[in-house]
C-alpha cells in the first residue's frame, strides 16, 4: 500500500514520528478494526486481517482505531503506537479500572434521540468525555421524523452545552449523509456513542452503505435492545472512518477534568470571581456563582450537575493510597456517628 492509502487509514506524520528509524524499516503499520479475546482485526496495506492477541498487546491496552505495529517476518503485533485521541471511562462497576472506547478519532457523534432518551445530563458527561480524549463532539438528534416539535430538543441541548454543533435528522432520511459530510471525509474517523436504541447502528448502515443490524425499542420508554454487542470500525462511502459501538448502560468519567472544564466554561469562569478559592458556591459570601445564579445567568440545575461530575472526578483521580485513606476517614466517622447516636439514645 502507498502513503496515501495508508492517508486513507488515518495515517499520518503524528505516528510516523512515534516510530523509530529500525520500526520504520522493519515494521509495518496496521489500524485496529476489531478486537476478540484471542485476535484483534486490522486492516493496512496488505487488506484486512486477523493477528493474534499478545500478553504484550493486553498489558500495553488496544482498543479500536488503534495504530499497531507489526513484525511482517512473524505476523505478530509488536507494540501500540501513541494515540492521537483517545476515548475511555471508568469501569462503573470496580471504579478502579478504565475501559478504553476508541483511539484515533477525530470526531464523536453523541447520539440522543428527539425523544424520552434526551438527557442533558447524559450529555454533558459525553462531551465532556469526548473534550478531554481530544475529540471534537458533535450532537447527532435522530428521530427527528417522528417528534412533533424536533427544535425543542435542539433549542435545550443549544442552552445546555454552549456553542454546541448539533443536527436533528432522522437516520435513515436521504440526504442524512449530506448532512453529515463535513465529518465523514477522507482521512476521518468518527465514533457513535449513546444509548441502545438511538439509532447508532442505523446511521452507520446510511454512513457506510453496510446492513448491520438494528431492532426496534420498546414504546413506553424509547430504551433499545443492546442489538450492537461489539465496537467495529467500517469504511464510510466519504471515504473516512466510522466505529459502531454497543448502547452504553451508565457512562462514567474517568480522571475528566480537563474536559468538565471545557463542557461548564461558563461556570468556571464565573467561579473564579469568588472571593473563597475552596468556595463551594452554596452559602459563602462573595460567592460569585450564587450571585450569577440570582441573576438568572446559571441555572441551579447545571450547577448540581457539574458539582456532581466534579465530585465525581475526584474519585476517579485519587490513588489507590488516597481512596484507602478516604475510606479509614469514613468508617471513623460512621463509627462515631454510631457511638454519638448510641449515646444520644442512652440520654432519652
Ligand atoms: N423513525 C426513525 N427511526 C429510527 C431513527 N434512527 C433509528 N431508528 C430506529 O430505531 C431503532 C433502533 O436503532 P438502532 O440503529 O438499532 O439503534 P442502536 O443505537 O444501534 O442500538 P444498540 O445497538 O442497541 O445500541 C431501529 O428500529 C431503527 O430503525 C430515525 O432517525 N428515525
Ligand atoms: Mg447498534
Amino acid at each position: 500500500m502507498s502513503n496515501a492509502n495508508l492517508a486513507e487509514l488515518g495515517w499520518g506524520g503524528f505516528f510516523l514520528s512515534d516510530m523509530s528509524v529500525d520500526e520504520v524499516e522493519k515494521l509495518v503499520p496496521v489500524r485496529v478494526t476489531d478486537i476478540h479475546k484471542s485476535a484483534v482485526g486490522v486492516i493496512g496495506e496488505a487488506g484486512s486481517e486477523r493477528l493474534n492477541m499478545t500478553l504484550d498487546l493486553v498489558e500495553q491496552g488496544v482498543t479500536v482505531g488503534d495504530w499497531l505495529l507489526k513484525d511482517p517476518d512473524t505476523g505478530q503485533p509488536v507494540r501500540v503506537l501513541a494515540r492521537q485521541s483517545l476515548l475511555k471511562r471508568r469501569n462503573a462497576r470496580t471504579n478502579v479500572d478504565d475501559q478504553l472506547i476508541a483511539a484515533n478519532v477525530d470526531t464523536l457523534f453523541v447520539v440522543s434521540s428527539c425523544n424520552k432518551d434526551f438527557n442533558v445530563a447524559r450529555l454533558e458527561r459525553y462531551f465532556a468525555l469526548a473534550h478531554q480524549g481530544g475529540a471534537e463532539p458533535v450532537l447527532i438528534l435522530t428521530k427527528a421524523d417522528l417528534a412533533a416539535d424536533p427544535e425543542s430538543y435542539v433549542a435545550e441541548a443549544r442552552r445546555s452545552l454552549p456553542g454546541v454543533q448539533v443536527e436533528a435528522l432522522d437516520a435513515m432520511a436521504p440526504d442524512t449523509p449530506a448532512k453529515l459530510a463535513t465529518y465523514c471525509g477522507t482521512g476521518q474517523t468518527v465514533v457513535l456513542l449513546g444509548t441502545s436504541g438511538v439509532g447508532k447502528t442505523t446511521l452507520t448502515n446510511a454512513l457506510t452503505g453496510l446492513d448491520q443490524l438494528t431492532a426496534d425499542i420498546r414504546s413506553a420508554d424509547a430504551r433499545g435492545r443492546h442489538t450492537t454487542t461489539a465496537r467495529s470500525m467500517h469504511r464510510m462511502l466519504a471515504g473516512g472512518w466510522l466505529i459502531d459501538t454497543p448502547g452504553m448502560r451508565a457512562l462514567r468519567l474517568s480522571e475528566a477534568r480537563a474536559g468538565l472544564e471545557v463542557v461548564f466554561s461558563d461556570i468556571e469562569a464565573v467561579a473564579r470571581e469568588c472571593r473563597f478559592n475552596d468556595c463551594a458556591h452554596e452559602s459563602e459570601p462573595g460567592c460569585a456563582v450564587q450571585v450569577a445564579i440570582t441573576a438568572g445567568e446559571i441555572e441551579p440545575g447545571r450547577l448540581k450537575r457539574w458539582q456532581k461530575l466534579m465530585a465525581e472526578d475526584a474519585l476517579s483521580a485519587e490513588t489507590p493510597v488516597e481512596s484507602r485513606e478516604r475510606h479509614r476517614k469514613l468508617g471513623r466517622a460512621y463509627a462515631g456517628g454510631k457511638a454519638r447516636g448510641s449515646i444520644k439514645r442512652k440520654g432519652r
